[in-house]
């Protein structure tokens, strides 16, 4: 994407394509044909990944977009059909499972599954690997070495008066509600009502600070250098920096997150075959090393790891050695009752 193309644009453009007719020619025209319908995050796929699979295998691909994780669940819970392949967070495994929302992925269905990582295999969050490991990341802090002089060391520095309407926070209720958990040292297990406000009472008080809640176009707003400080996802903001080569990325000294996006089939999904056939493009070595490089998160990939580009292979900020990488926590797995408790914490937080 150039830099005349803001990814607030690309969102954009992705929310208006289906009225596009140019796309709905697409659509009728792959009707006929082969297809997959996939999901993802925005910002998070290789420029060339999928025309390189439609060239090869004839079959197209249908690509829709989403910001947010609980939006993308929500949308999918409330009925929408269509989506042959979807991109989904670790710790909603779990939770698209319980409701059978997706279809575990057929044992040996998949010629380069041992590719992954042994860590990335038979993880906690999907024991029975009904999902594939497509790509993994941290959660940290974004700035600007120039405008901001000092490096970020704490997540309270996002609580900091002094950077008044020169931050961002994700829009992103996991994010926010574990970070403030940890500032508070309250366990994500916690079902008290008491902790429960004071994480409330924490984000509340931030919130004049806070000139925007966003997981996508803060990223604009930093390369404007119009905030010097954001809560961010690893490889967006190394993305961004392509951009602003004064951004940087700090680990708060508290620790942080580590996160890993998966690929799953949806439940009654039209295209399995060919949705398969993509998953197991995806985790060609190659394949998975260039589109883990144009989006600089961490491939989980082993056997892509010698076709990484060796500059990010050794950036320990994309891929943390092992004993940072051991100190990165995973976000807790919810039951519902809390997942609910948490959702409305943050709705209430956000009209605060
Ligand atoms: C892609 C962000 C995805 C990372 N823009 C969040 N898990």
């Amino acid at each position: 994407m150039g830099a005349d193309f803001s990814r607030r644009d690309f969102l954009k453009a992705a929310v208006l394509a289906p009225l596009l007719p140019s796309f709905l020619a697409a659509c009728r025209r792959a009707e006929s044909g082969r297809v997959v319908n996939f999901f993802n995050w925005s910002d998070y796929i290789g420029k060339d990944t999928l025309p390189n699979f439609t060239k090869r295998t004839g079959i197209q691909v249908r690509y829709d977009l989403f910001a947010d994780e609980e939006e993308m669940f929500a949308k999918l819970r409330a009925g929408a059909r269509g989506y042959d392949l979807v991109v989904i967070g670790d710790y909603l495994i779990p939770r698209f499972r319980a409701l059978n929302m997706i279809e575990p992925i057929p044992p040996g269905a998949l010629a380069n599954m041992g590719n992954l990582a042994p860590r990335f295999r038979h993880a906690s969050y999907d024991p029975e690997e009904a999902t594939v490991p497509y790509l993994w990341g941290t959660t940290g802090i974004a700035y600007n070495r120039r405008t901001l002089k000092r490096k970020p060391t704490s997540w309270w520095d996002l609580w900091d008066p002094r950077y008044k309407d020169r931050l961002s926070m994700l829009d992103n209720v996991r994010d926010c509600i574990s970070v403030a958990m940890q500032l508070l040292n309250i366990p994500e297990t916690t079902n008290s009502e008491a902790d429960f406000q004071k994480v409330r009472d924490l984000l509340v008080r931030q919130k004049p600070l806070v000139k925007m809640y966003s997981s996508t176009s803060y990223l604009n707003s930093l390369v404007a250098g119009e905030i010097d400080l954001a809560m961010t996802w690893s490889g967006d903001l190394f993305q961004a920096a392509k951009d602003n080569p004064d951004l940087d990325y700090a680990l708060p000294k508290e620790g942080t997150y580590m996160w890993v996006d998966c690929l799953a089939l949806m439940r009654g999904c039209r295209h399995r075959q060919d949705a398969l056939r993509l998953i197991d493009y995806l985790l060609e070595p190659k394949v998975a090393a260039d589109n883990a490089d144009f989006v600089r998160y961490a491939s989980p990939n082993e056997k892509a790891w010698p076709f990484v580009d060796p500059v990010l292979r050794r950036d320990p900020r994309v891929y943390p050695p092992k004993k940072m990488m051991d100190a990165l926590m995973l976000h807790h797995i919810l039951d519902p009752e809390q997942t609910e408790r948490w959702n409305e914490l943050w709705a209430d937080v956000k009209v605060a």
